[in-house]
């Protein structure tokens, strides 16, 4: 048994998740995300557990994403391309257990929350956001496609940020991420370090939890000492991302003069144009679609992903050889039909599909 993820149990009703591979950034391998998964299950109906707390191990953060590396082995052989499908299933089934989750589950969002850490977080019934946040979906910039329920979360998020958010991948602070509503709670890292104490040495076998939680998170928490930026750029986020073509965007960016709208322009035009297109779509289906269904379409995708050369161009160009320049199967946004974005949404031939 690993110890990439630390799970306990203590005698007040407490059960802990850290995820434990500090010199990665606690990226997600496949065991942790079972094991994830399986104390969550184990942990809903367990009388001796009253609440969650999900933490990250070392001083950088709570999670950078998945074992990145690890996917990219994918390539070399059909053995490592089931492996990599079998995380992607554990991983989301990860994360939905945490939205289903019936007990309060604390989310440390302390420094880095990114891709994966973010599809372990949203769901959690109390999300802390710390002076060192930085949270981000940054699939965009490997070629990949914002996943973890990105199409669900990115939705609720005020007029068109969730588009905005996904397709610049852009990293955002404690305010933007309350503002976007993937965090619930305000409170500065030393403080979120004594609440978790506080919560670890108190008894909830015998209160009320949720209130009791709620008055003790009152003693801690502040509010984020600057403002929302992009509460004050929402007019043009959602004046350029109303769109639902990726060229119609970008032609809407062309009339913009702003520092702003123009560096959205450049950001764009780093991506892959097919992640791009890929990613619009997803978002624009998300807004008819379940929970359930935005992970199923996830889990399609990232299928389809492990088969396209983008995914593994994208890995390669930022963390393999770090060169930052990708050489994606399509230049530019009008090389890709509206044909091959539509079929990426079949499922491929040789994947197997079978969601349990
Ligand atoms: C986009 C991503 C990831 C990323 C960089 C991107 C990602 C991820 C990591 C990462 C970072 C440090 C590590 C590691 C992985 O970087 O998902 O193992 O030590 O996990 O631009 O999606």
């Amino acid at each position: 048994m690993s110890d990439d993820v630390l799970c306990s149990v203590n005698q007040n009703g407490v059960a802990t998740i850290v995820l434990n591979r500090p010199k990665a950034l606690n990226s997600l391998t496949y065991d942790m995300v079972r094991v994830i998964g399986e104390k969550l299950t184990e942990w809903k109906t367990d009388h001796n557990v009253s609440v969650v707390i999900i933490k990250g191990a070392g001083p950088k953060g709570l999670c950078a994403g998945g074992d990145i590396k690890a996917l990219y082995q994918a390539r070399s052989s059909k053995r490592a391309m089931q492996a990599a499908e079998r995380f992607f299933e554990k991983e989301y089934e990860a994360d939905m257990a945490v939205y289903r989750f019936p007990k309060p589950i604390i989310a440390c969002l302390d420094g880095i929350v990114m891709g994966g850490g973010v599809g372990l977080t949203y769901g959690a019934s109390h999300r802390i956001v710390t002076e060192r946040t930085k949270w981000a979906m940054p699939e965009m910039n490997i070629g990949f496609f914002p996943d973890v329920g990105a199409a669900y979360f990115f939705n609720k998020a005020p007029g068109h940020i969730g588009r905005y958010l996904a397709l610049t991948a852009s990293v955002i602070h404690a305010a933007d991420v309350l503002y976007m509503n993937g965090a619930d709670i305000y409170m500065e890292s030393d403080a979120l370090e004594q609440l978790i104490k506080k919560v670890e040495h108190t008894n909830w076998n015998l209160v009320k939890v949720g209130e009791k939680l709620d008055q003790m998170i009152g003693e801690f928490r502040t509010e984020p000492s600057q403002k929302s930026e992009l509460s004050s750029h929402q007019k043009t986020i959602d004046h350029h991302f109303r769109f639902n073509t990726l060229e119609e965007i970008l032609q809407s960016l062309d009339r913009e003069e702003s520092d702003f709208g123009l560096n959205i322009k450049k950001l764009l035009l780093s991506k892959s144009p097919f992640s791009l297109k890929i990613a619009l779509k997803q978002l624009a289906g998300g807004k008819q679609k379940t929970l359930e269904e935005c992970f199923a379409t996830d889990l399609l995708l990232a299928k389809n992903f492990l088969r396209h050369s983008d995914f593994y161009e994208g890995v390669r160009s930022v963390l393999i050889d770090r060169d930052q320049s990708p050489d994606y199967e399509y230049k530019r946004v009008s090389d890709v039909s509206d044909e091959a974005v539509y079929k990426f949404f079949k499922p491929s031939e040789s994947a197997n599909f079978n969601l349990s």
